[in-house]
């Protein structure tokens, strides 16, 4: 277990506190929001961490406009900090030790630090533990102006919880406010919630099961100014991009819960119909939907036509029964009948990044080989194999944290049965996310060792992303030859970013990228800036002139009523 004494006089032993001279002359008092990376400064980025944007927007103006600080972008430097200034800062379990780093350094520089984002609203009290003197828990949206009020007032309170805000009060960013050529993809949310409840998510915990559709102008408006800085692809970050579809609301047995689905796929499809007349420039958009979509063909459509979803994440999770029923998502298709549906979502001209978690209690070292072999036969433009981890505010986890204090306690098994065969490593108050030297895997699997589960995942990757498979995969695209080459330079790109862990927005990622790798990606990113968006961005400056291009009615609706 850490000392925790011990590792803040490590990680903090900060020699001057100075303010950095250069920062003097800027307007008093200041807010900056941190998110915080385990990987610094690596310069440029995939995607933005969209609450940074938003807490931006909800910072009222008379405070001034916040600096905006991603770590994977550029380092928090302490010295910009100066006493008076309020600090916020926004954690997952993946980055919020580097975020309490932050917080540290920053408030021996006299800030006043608020703390929110997934952790935090799952584990309020760790940061205020660690020296916080606020904590946000649940949206930031509304209740960010309150906390600083409060802040400037001297009257902070320790703990603001945010909630779910409705739809319509959910924010859209603030890009004007960040330098957004870092980055390859902006996100924007379309919807929040998941009407699901997967034992290893904590989506469904936290952002609630009943969805909650965004304001259809605000996304319009807001995706319409995203074209206008010559993004072409967007990432959705919705929790589930089709909460209400009809197998969906088929299975669902609770009335009230029916119609409230039921609603949910009406508005989500007038939604649709808006979008299309509203963008004028539609930019490709990735998203994470669940498998049932096929079970919708007019939701699948439009998801295509209407919204411009090219590429999906789909949960596939276990292609075995027992793995599904491992993680309460009976409802997903097993075996075959998932390659149909992949199949399917790819026929609809969506790309599928297939999803499979390896590590569940039942696997074995044969379904893992069923795992391959599924994925190479499935017609998945892209798979991803990540490792079952513990992550805090999910079933699983609990469970597993509980089943550990009740083993520690000695008690007669025949007093306690524990609720999960996966155990967590250490004893009853080992924090493993604050340990600095983490393991990989963190959990004891019932009949595999913590390398027989990592080398079956490198196994996967690597057949996956074999040179063969890749090519091959390539050739079955119905695609220019150019077009066949991008792609399988595409796919090489992603298994060397990703293989092994999966998408990330890079900061959480532990993988080593070599220099060329992380050249590779400056030079990719650069290069899509300087020769594409700025062209596309002065193209489309040029055209917003001419009346009415991004106005809402610009198109007439497509949808056949
Ligand atoms: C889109 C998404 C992705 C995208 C983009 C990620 C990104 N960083 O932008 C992709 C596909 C790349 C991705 C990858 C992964 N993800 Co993800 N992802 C999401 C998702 C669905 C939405 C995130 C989002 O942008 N929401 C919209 C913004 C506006 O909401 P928000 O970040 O929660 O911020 C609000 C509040 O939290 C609060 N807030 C946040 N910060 C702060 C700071 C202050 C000071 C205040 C006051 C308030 C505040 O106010 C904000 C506005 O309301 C969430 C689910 C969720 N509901 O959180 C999972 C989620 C964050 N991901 C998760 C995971 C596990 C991962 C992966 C590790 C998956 C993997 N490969 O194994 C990776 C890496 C994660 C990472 N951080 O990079 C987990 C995190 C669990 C945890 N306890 O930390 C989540 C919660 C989903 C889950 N399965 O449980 N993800
Ligand atoms: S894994 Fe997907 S479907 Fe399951 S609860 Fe989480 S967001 Fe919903």
């Amino acid at each position: 277990m850490i000392s925790y004494s011990r590792w803040m006089a490590a990680r903090f032993n900060v020699a001057s506190v100075e303010v950095d001279p250069s920062w003097e002359g800027a307007m008093d008092p200041r807010i900056i929001l941190v998110n915080p990376s385990r990987k610094k400064n690596v310069g440029f980025s995939f995607i933005v961490p969209r609450w940074l944007v938003v807490l931006a927007e909800a910072t009222p103006r008379k405070f001034g406009d916040p600096v905006l600080i991603d770590e994977t972008i550029q380092s928090f430097d302490p010295a910009m900090v100066r006493p008076g200034d309020v600090v916020g800062i926004g954690i997952n379990t993946m980055n919020c030790l580097s975020g309490y780093a932050a917080m540290r350094e920053a408030k021996l520089r006299g800030a006043t630090v608020v703390v929110g984002g997934v952790h935090a609203t799952i584990v309020p009290e760790e940061a205020l533990e660690f020296g916080a003197d606020a904590v946000v828990t649940g949206n930031g949206d509304i209740i960010w102006q309150k906390v600083l009020e409060d802040a400037f007032r001297n009257k902070l309170q320790k703990v603001y919880h945010g909630g779910r805000v409705s739809g319509d009060e959910l924010l859209p960013g603030r890009w004007d406010l960040l330098d957004t050529y870092r980055y390859m993809c902006p996100s924007v949310q379309t919807t929040a919630g998941c009407p699901e409840n997967c034992t290893f998510c904590s989506v469904w915990v936290t952002e609630g099961r009943k969805p909650r559709q965004r304001s259809t102008d605000r996304i319009i408006a807001e995706v319409n100014e995203l074209s206008r800085l010559g993004f072409r692809v967007i990432i959705l970050a919705d929790d589930n991009f089709n909460p209400a579809t009809q197998g969906r609301i088929a299975r669902e047995t609770n009335r009230t819960v029916r119609k409230m689905l039921e609603q949910n796929r009406e508005e989500r499809l007038r939604f649709f119909e808006s979008y299309d007349r509203g963008v004028a420039v539609k930019p490709a958009a990735f998203t994470q939907m669940t498998s049932e979509i096929v079970s919708d063909p007019e939701y699948l459509k439009a998801s295509h036509d209407l919204v411009g979803v090219r590429a999906a994440l789909i949960g596939v999770e276990s292609f075995t029964d027992d793995g599904l029923k491992d993680v309460r998502k009976t409802w997903n298709k097993k075996g075959e009948e998932m390659l149909e549906t992949i199949q399917a979502i790819e026929a609809a001209g969506i790309s599928v990044l297939a999803s499979i978690i390896f590590g569940l209690p039942s696997d074995t070292l044969e379904t893992a080989s069923t795992m391959r072999e599924f994925a190479a036969r499935s017609g998945a433009t892209a798979a991803q194999f990540t490792l079952y981890s513990p992550f805090l505010g999910t079933v699983d986890t609990s469970e597993m944290l509980r089943d550990r204090k009740m083993r520690a306690t000695n008690r007669p098994l025949a007093e306690y049965q524990p609720r999960s065969p996966i155990q967590i490593l250490g004893d009853p108050d080992y924090r493993f996310w604050l340990d600095e030297k983490l393991p990989r895997v963190v959990t004891i699997h019932p009949t595999m060792s913590s390398d027989e589960i990592l080398q079956e995942i490198g196994k996967s990757w690597d057949s996956f992303y074999s040179f063969f498979s890749t090519a091959k995969r390539a050739w079955l695209k119905q695609w220019s030859l150019k077009q066949k080459i991008c792609f399988f330079l595409l796919e090489q790109g992603f298994r060397k970013f990703y293989g092994g862990y999966g998408i990330s927005a890079d900061s959480v990622s532990d993988k080593q990228l070599s220099r060329i790798a992380r050249s590779s990606l400056k030079v990719a990113i650069e290069f899509y800036n300087r020769f594409f968006r700025r062209k596309e961005a002065k193209r489309l400056s040029t055209q917003t002139s001419s009346a009415g291009l991004f106005s809402h009615e610009a198109k007439p609706s497509l949808r056949q009523e």
